[in-house]
């Protein structure tokens, strides 16, 4: 059924662009914008689940004064699988950069119900209404604020996980109460599914068909996924050309994010007089070199680094084992431990283990990577590295681990 002008407008309606006839695209009608809907519904709702557990995930969601904790939660995020974090990221970033094109499309198709007439047909018509500037705005400011953070783009005075993460919940309670209102649409649109012509621009008009717009929304979309998902899909990383970071490119064959110059460490980093501090409630707090750390039990794990901006590659790292650690210092039990960087303060400079965390035996304070001693800009002379963590917690250039 074609959109917007399904009706007889009154005189004073009568013209462009409420009267009849204004909007002559085919495209303009229930079937594409149902179909388009559908996976909008399919690519925010995984976007939004996914975000939603990175967001816990990170500091456990403090940065909104929401935090894991007050769930119960936090305690609970476990070691494995270990590339769960690394999965549901990838998801989160693809899902929210191939919704670009799709929103877009969407709002091509139904644009002219801005125009309807009369303007409100009902009470479900008029929640639809009312509730629509909140989700068009919603899903143009998570897209574009995510993009922006993906391309390392940050132009905005405000921080960005805060208003990301709400106007996220904004967004959804918009989209749940939009699907509500169309729902009978999409099932009027599913029961009498036909196959289209092939035909993409209508002849009649010279605009694009029901299927043209569907077709060049998919191939879009299809694009961007190619073009971008080689960040975390070894196999299509060639294509990455529109990807911030290629999962091959960097000191030691990856990326880095930022470099110990930017961070300020090189000095203290280089320094020979380097030592790695494990202090808090221990029966002995311990400072080691380099030496020390190389003499104590080594342990390998292949784990990935996980960049909640949606590149992840996965290294052999090597290295002594938290829990050896605590051992060594005399450590009571299965503590949680605190993470601090050589870094001077920042929200990066810090991270956190839960005591799973801290006694998993792949959970290290690594000092190699495949085999080589780590590049400065990887973390040298130690970094964390912990299975099912997002990038931003594997915290370089550690000074000292706290025991709590
Ligand atoms: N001290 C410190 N550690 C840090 C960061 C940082 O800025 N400072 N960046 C984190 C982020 S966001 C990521 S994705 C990983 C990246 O590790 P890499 O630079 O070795 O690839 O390091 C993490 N560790
Ligand atoms: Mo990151």
């Amino acid at each position: 059924m074609a959109l917007g002008h399904d009706h007889t407008a009154p005189r004073a309606a009568a013209r462009a662009p409420f009267a009849e006839g204004t909007f002559t695209a085919e495209a303009h009608d229930e079937a594409p914008a149902a179909w388009l809907g559908i996976a909008l519904g399919i690519t925010f709702g995984l976007c939004f689940a996914t975000g939603l557990l990175s967001h816990l995930v990170q500091h456990g969601g403090t940065a909104t004064g929401f935090s894991f904790d007050d769930v119960g939660g936090w305690a609970l995020w476990g070691v494995r699988p270990a590339g769960l974090y690394r999965v549901g990221q990838g998801l989160h970033v693809i899902s929210g950069t191939i919704a670009v094109p799709l929103l877009l499309a969407k709002l091509y198709v139904v644009y002219p119900l801005l125009f309807q007439w009369p303007p409100v047909k009902g009470v479900r018509n008029l929640i639809d209404r009312l509730t629509i500037p909140l989700l068009i705005a919603g899903a143009f400011f998570l897209l574009i604020s995510g993009v922006q953070n993906v391309a390392y783009w940050y132009p905005w005075g405000f921080g960005f996980p805060v208003t990301h993460y709400w106007s996220a919940w904004i967004t959804i309670g918009a989209l749940v109460m939009h699907i509500g209102a169309k729902s009978h649409v999409v099932g009027r649109v599913w029961r009498a599914r036909r196959r289209e012509g092939a035909v993409l621009v209508d002849e009649d008009t010279g605009q694009l068909s029901r299927r043209g717009v569907l077709a060049l929304a998919g191939t879009a979309s299809g694009l961007l996924f190619l073009t971008t998902a080689g960040a975390t899909i070894r196999p299509l990383e060639r294509f990455a050309v529109f990807a911030s970071r290629r999962p091959s490119v960097g000191p030691q064959g990856f990326p880095v994010n930022k470099p110990a110059s930017v961070a300020g460490v090189t000095e203290a980093a280089m320094d020979p007089g380097y030592r790695l501090r494990v202090t808090g409630n221990v029966a002995q707090e311990l400072e080691l070199s380099i030496g020390d750390l190389a003499a104590m039990t080594q342990r390998e794990a292949v784990l990935p680094i996980s960049c909640v901006e949606g590149w992840s590659v996965q290294k052999r790292w090597g290295g002594v084992a938290i829990r050896d650690l605590l051992d060594a210092a005399g450590a009571d039990g299965t503590p949680a431990v605190q993470i601090v960087s050589l870094q001077p303060p920042s929200p990066y400079a810090m991270s956190s283990l839960n005591p799973a965390q801290a006694a998993a035996g792949d959970s290290l304070l690594a000092i190699t990577v495949e085999g080589e001693p780590l590049h400065l800009d990887h973390g040298f002379p130690v970094r964390l590295m912990v299975a099912n963590n997002p990038g931003v917690t594997q915290t370089k250039w550690v000074a000292e681990v706290q025991v709590l």
